[in-house]
């Protein structure tokens, strides 16, 4: 084992069904997960479900259910549609849950025992769709006089008794942070919003709320229960078993990634970490935001009525193609848009063109002019060997470009020793061996056969069930598909099953 690796997407609110942007962070997290596996290390991956607060009390009322009812049913559809989407986590935590609800409460204990908690009432601006507190001057008024949330959620004026956290207290360490460890809110601009943001000054943030039940009582004061999002946050926490660093989990924290959307940059990046100083606890590596997806170049909203259920396109276009869509597609960190066009150009060309017209030459000729077995590696040229080094240097490229989470440049990477290969396929013609030097020929499909090793070994944190189909038809068994067995070749000889087509072409169906 090279280490430990602890990453984690958000917990999902649970008063609305799970979407694409659910999905999208889900499948990126995943890929990271799964690199990290491959690459050794002891991964520990944390998703699950974020159940209290008004929002989805709401939600349950408006559902005629109790809220735990309502979260159980809507909780067990987010594991659902990570079973659809192939999405390998360690962990599903639910707050719940006893262990997170005795984490959060811990957590609340130590930053109140360290004197960072008083009581006061909070008046002020509250946007319940963003679980959010907005200062006066963040607000944003509309064409008809109303004024909302910067997000463009509608707000209230909200006037409680409340706990405060002096998060005022922390706006120099904060700045400190980002100052001497820039890579701990990426990507940079990110950085630089969170940074403005907190040298405006910073304002002490109001923690419990009165006015509604669904939430972790206050530890001491059960007339409040805690702002939803120290709650939520803590589940990083709760997870490896917070209080109790006797847990075995315990050693995964700090978390090397927390893994955001834009929109919730914020909470990570300023309180998360102000909390945990609070607490005295180590800070995570890094919080990185991804950017969001518009539909057919439209905001997704349940108002449009486009929220897209990333289970109807993986039924349309399958499971791999949308993985691989979802990946490629938007460069990390930015933002792009999801459309059927763009998905079936990237499933034609990348996908069935390159990489699977690819196998499937090369496998068929293997199948008709080697006897269906591995051919011998014999004497390689200079050709040979420049192809074979660019696919060796992949896990080493790659796992830098992961470690800065440049996941759609690693498939770039990946894409051009595909692109490479078809070039090598035509430029060498083993179809044209067969006859005048077939000795050759078997050199030329043994080399191919090596590279698509390695470029099934190489995706499979982006597409694991396609590739082990790839990997299968190479005749890689289950226990030589790390990383590291890449350094050790096949067997000479091995009989390979017959090639099947990994990525058929899609093709529109007749109106
Ligand atoms: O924020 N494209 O939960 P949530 C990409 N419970 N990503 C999108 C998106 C889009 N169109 N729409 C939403 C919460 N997202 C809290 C988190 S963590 C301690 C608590 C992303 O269910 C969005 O950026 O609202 C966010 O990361 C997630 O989906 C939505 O989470």
């Amino acid at each position: 084992m090279t280490g430990r690796y602890y990453v984690t997407t958000p917990i999902y609110y649970v008063n609305g069904a799970p979407h694409i942007g659910h999905a999208y962070t889900s499948v990126a997290a995943d890929v990271v997960a799964r690199f990290k596996r491959l690459a050794g290390y002891d991964v520990f991956f944390l998703t699950g479900t974020d159940e209290h607060g008004q929002k989805v009390e709401q939600a349950a009322q408006a559902a005629g259910l109790e809220p735990i009812a309502f979260a159980d049913r809507v909780s067990s559809d987010f594991r659902a549609m990570y079973d659809a989407m192939n999405v390998s986590y360690d962990d599903f935590i639910r707050t719940t849950e006893p262990r997170h609800i005795a984490g959060a409460s811990a957590l609340w204990e130590r930053i109140a025992a360290n004197g960072h908690i008083y009581l006061g009432a909070y008046e002020g601006w509250y946007a319940l769709r963003d679980e959010s507190f907005y200062n006066e001057d963040e607000l944003v008024t509309r064409p008809d006089g109303t004024r909302v949330a910067p997000t463009g959620a509608p707000v209230e004026w909200v006037r409680e008794p409340s706990y405060f956290f002096r998060l005022s207290a922390f706006g120099d360490k904060l700045l400190e942070l980002y100052e001497t460890r820039p890579g701990f809110v990426e990507p940079s601009s990110r950085r630089n919003e969170v940074a403005s943001f907190v040298r405006q000054g910073l304002r002490d943030l109001s923690i419990s709320r009165t006015s509604f039940r669904w939430g972790i009582p206050v530890p001491g004061d059960a007339e409040h229960v805690m702002y939803v999002w120290v709650d939520a946050l803590a589940n990083y926490l709760s997870a490896v078993g917070f209080p109790d660093t006797a847990n075995p989990r315990w050693g995964y924290w700090p978390a090397n990634l927390h893994l955001v959307g834009k929109d919730i940059v914020r909470f990570h990046a300023i309180y998360w970490p102000a909390l945990l100083m609070a607490a005295g606890l180590e800070l995570p590596d890094c919080v990185f935001s991804h950017g969001w997806w518009t539909i057919e170049g439209e905001k997704m909203s349940k108002s449009l009525g486009n929220v897209v259920d990333p289970r109807d396109l993986v039924g349309e276009f399958g499971l791999d193609p949308v993985r691989f869509f979802l990946m490629r597609e938007m460069p990390f960190g930015g933002d792009s848009d999801l459309n059927r066009k763009a998905i079936i150009t990237r499933m034609n060309v990348e996908l069935a063109n390159d990489l699977g017209n690819l196998a499937q030459r090369t496998l068929s000729q293997v199948a008709r002019n080697c006897g269906g077995v591995l051919p011998e590696q014999g004497a390689r040229t200079e050709d040979d060997l420049a192809l074979l080094a660019q696919a060796a240097l992949l896990p080493t490229v790659m796992h830098g470009q992961i470690d800065r989470r440049a996941l759609t440049d690693a498939l770039e990477e990946v894409w051009r020793v595909v692109r490479a290969c078809n070039a090598y396929i035509d430029r060498q013609a083993p179809w044209a061996l067969k006859k005048t030097d077939p000795e050759r020929m078997a050199v030329v499909l043994r080399v191919l056969v090596d590279a698509l090793r390695a470029v099934g070994t190489m995706l499979q944190p982006y597409m694991p069930a396609s590739m082990d189909a790839l990997l299968t038809q190479v005749g890689a068994g289950a226990d030589e598909r790390s990383f590291a067995a890449l350094e050790t070749p096949l067997p000479a000889g091995r009989v390979l099953p017959a090639p099947q087509g990994i990525f058929p072409r899609y093709v529109e169906p007749e109106a």
